[in-house]
């Protein structure tokens, strides 16, 4: 890709993510796509957008700062149909219609997340009564149900405000989805709610939604460091609070250091070394958190130098456990 393209910092599955995702794509704008772990937010991120949410986009560089960064993917939609709106989708022309939709938006990401939140992730949010915010969130769903039902009897329904989509179908479609993801029975078997669980489904199947959820590699940081381990001696080190292996089947103890690789020297290492040991997780390890020296240095045959930890590693300075590969 050109090193003039944007980057998009983004979780695949994150609706803010996917709708600015959704409008890049529709404007038919290339961006650099950097998939990342919440769980790891790459320092490169955080220092183009401290508050760490995603989707950020960030302009190309000029001496090693980015031009611009948008942090919000409501900006992200506006600033990519600013640059090319092929299906009208901000409605320009019409000025009422672009009013109606910037307030479904608002509802959407005011009261509706609010509820879903609620519901979705009911444990982070103690003392709040899931079923009533179910019940909050089923309601808005009702009063766009029932936007879409009216546009279809009027004979010019089908997206929000009329025949075709704008901006509010693209900016609510991946909330809604969400709320089906967190109640598929429910949400599918609510009576009543046929326009909208169609416009759901159509949106699903559309080659516009498939095309900005393929997978993606996730993007790594040249600072962090990784680590394979196999799954019981990490599940081991959880319990105990340190890693004390230092590759397959050698102990610190007997190596003296724990083994790691930079992220573009991963996937040899797997190769090399993990490749038919099953399950097997990613450590994506902070720097600034160990504790014990870090050192580079080269290893057998081509000289190839490996960062190495001379000592244990703090379960406190692992960021990110993930399954690898994917
Ligand atoms: N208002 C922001 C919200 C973005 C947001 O909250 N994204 C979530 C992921 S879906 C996030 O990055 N959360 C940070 C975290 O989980 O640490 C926007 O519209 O872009």
């Amino acid at each position: 890709m050109s090193g003039q393209a944007p980057v998009l910092w983004s979780f695949r599955r994150c609706p803010y993510a996917i709708r600015a995702r959704l409008a890049l794509s529709a404007a038919g704008l290339a961006v650099e796509l950097r998939e990342v772990s919440l769980q790891a937010k790459p320092a490169e991120l955080l220092a183009v957008s401290p508050k760490g949410t995603v989707p950020v986009l960030e302009g190309p560089a000029s001496s090693g700062r980015p031009v611009w960064v948008i942090e919000e993917s409501l900006e992200v939609m506006h600033w990519a149909l600013g640059q090319s709106d092929p299906q009208d989708l901000l409605r320009r022309g019409e000025p009422e219609l672009a009013r109606r939709s910037d307030e479904l938006v608002a509802i959407n990401d005011g009261t509706f997340k609010g509820h879903l939140d609620r519901f979705k992730y009911a444990s982070r949010y103690p003392g709040a009564d899931a079923t009533a915010h179910r019940q909050a969130a089923l309601a808005v769903l009702h009063r766009w149900n029932a936007a879409l039902a009216a546009g279809i009897s009027a004979g010019a329904g089908g997206w929000l405000l009329g025949s075709r989509p704008c901006l509010a179908d693209l900016a609510l479609l991946p909330f809604v989805r969400q709320f089906r993801l967190a109640d598929p029975a429910g949400f599918d078997n609510e009576p009543g709610l046929g326009p909208l669980q169609h416009w759901l489904e159509r949106f699903l199947a559309s080659e516009a939604f498939s095309a900005v959820m393929g997978q993606q590699l996730r993007w790594r940081s040249p600072r962090f460091l990784y680590h394979l381990a196999l799954a019981a001696e990490w599940d081991e080190a959880e319990a105990a609070g340190v890693y004390l292996r230092s590759t397959r089947g050698q102990s610190l103890e007997q190596v003296g250091f724990i083994h790691a690789s930079w992220a573009h020297q991963l996937a040899a290492t797997y190769q090399r070394f993990y490749a038919d040991a099953g399950a097997v997780r990613l450590l994506t390890i902070d720097p600034d958190r160990l504790t014990a020296p870090l050192k580079l240095e080269p290893v057998p045959p081509g000289g190839e130098r490996f960062p190495h930890l001379y000592g244990p590693l703090p379960i406190g300075a692992v960021l990110a456990v993930e399954r690898y590969p994917a």
